[in-house]
């Protein structure tokens, strides 16, 4: 696709992606079927261009506070299923209070608080919407919430209570993969949650899960299931093998395929928030994310904390450094900085139906 482009070309393909143009399925494809390392830059020169239009040299920081690893759910490829024997803990609010005050002070801008689909909050919908809302009042950041699948109510509370925005990855949109992933979860009640989030005024997050018999097809299915639905916020994760899982022992996949799933939802997505996760290769997979196209810097954990990530690739070491001196360090090398807290902020209170909002530097 981009191999015999010059770069004139290239520069003429961005702004083709500027003004709207759609890329197709086959373009999509020869993205996903590329090689060669001369062509494979050509791509994301292409994708960090689309990029710094909307956002400029600036990236998001974006916190990750697993409070309560307690879960309901059977996912296959999760480490936090409830059969796993595992130790599991649950913070209280003194102790969130703790992580997010350091988190503050290191410079973060946003608060992700997450959690498995934990029966204690489930059932108290309250002691979430209470810990939300202390959150807010004391830090003011623009919080994420990923409770995993809630009704209407639940969402219109936590909504008020100072949420922003609504993280729930579909993982895939192809029904049958989608039945082996997240065994007894609804494939229409975890749409229908994002569906409503965005109806009550939440942003949203989807998210692609690659590495587990995702087919070309299926990813391209994913994709433009998750276009139609356009969402703020938009992510793809590569699968990483977790103990006691059913897929424990299915050889990981390289991460190459979520590099280029990057740069793709770039251009399909182009003024959206795409995550460089820190959780599937540490802080030496940000690079690569960010040179895609991401622009959102996540799970960033404090350096002195016990917290979980949710795959964890550091987990034994004793400095995973995940903490924001070192994610500010890596921008700098790669000449990026830091949002501004009050242009992040708001993209973060914007709720426009008008799909084409962005950040104009
Ligand atoms: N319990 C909530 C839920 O399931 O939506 C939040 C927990 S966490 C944010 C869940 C996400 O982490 C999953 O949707 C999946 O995309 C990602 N994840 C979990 N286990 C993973 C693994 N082993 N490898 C890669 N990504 C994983
Ligand atoms: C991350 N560990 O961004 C976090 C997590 C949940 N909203 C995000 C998957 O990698
Ligand atoms: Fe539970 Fe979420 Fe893990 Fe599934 S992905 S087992 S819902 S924590």
């Amino acid at each position: 696709m981009f191999e015999k482009m010059d770069y004139n070309e290239l520069d003429e393909f961005v702004e083709k992606i500027k003004s709207g143009y759609k890329i197709s399925d086959k373009e999509i494809r020869s993205i996903l079927e590329i090689e060669n390392q001369n062509e494979l830059q050509k791509l994301f020169y292409v994708s960090q261009k689309v990029r710094n239009c909307f956002f400029d040299n600036k990236i998001i920081l974006s916190s990750f506070v697993y409070f309560s690893t307690h879960c309901k759910n059977e996912c296959a490829f999760c480490y936090y299923k409830k059969s796993n024997k595992i130790k599991r803990y649950r913070l209280d609010v003194e102790e969130v209070i703790r992580l997010c005050t350091v988190l503050k002070k290191e410079g973060v801008n946003m608060i992700d608080l997450t959690m498995g689909e934990d029966p204690y909050f489930h059932n108290n919908p309250k002691q979430l919407v209470e810990l939300i809302r202390t959150i807010k009042h004391k830090f003011g950041l623009p919080i994420m919430i990923s409770p995993g699948v809630i009704d209407r109510e639940f969402l219109i509370k936590l909504k008020e209570s100072g949420a922003n925005i609504l993280a729930l990855y579909q993982e895939t949109y192809e029904y049958e993969l989608y039945q082996k992933l997240r065994t007894n979860q609804s494939f229409k009640e975890r749409i229908d949650c994002k569906k409503d989030a965005k109806n009550v005024g939440l942003l949203v997050e989807d998210g692609i899960l690659t590495g587990i018999e995702d087919s070309i097809d299926s990813i391209i299915l994913s994709l433009r299931e998750i276009e139609k639905r356009y969402p703020d916020m938009v992510r793809v994760m590569t699968f990483v093998p977790q103990e006691g899982t059913p897929l424990e022992n299915k050889n990981p996949s390289s991460s190459l395929n979520e590099i280029k799933i990057i740069a793709i939802m770039r251009l399909m997505f182009p003024n959206r928030l795409i995550p460089a996760s820190l959780d599937v290769e540490g802080i030496g997979g940000m690079k690569d994310r960010l040179n895609a196209g991401a622009n959102v810097v996540t799970s960033i954990i404090p350096s002195d904390s016990i917290l979980e990530g949710v795959v964890n690739p550091d987990r034994e070491e004793t400095d995973r450094k995940r903490d924001v001196k070192n994610v500010l360090s890596v921008l700098n090398q790669m000449e990026m900085k830091p949002i501004e807290q009050d242009v992040f902020n708001k993209i973060m209170e914007r709720n426009d139906e008008n799909k084409n909002y962005y950040v104009k530097y």
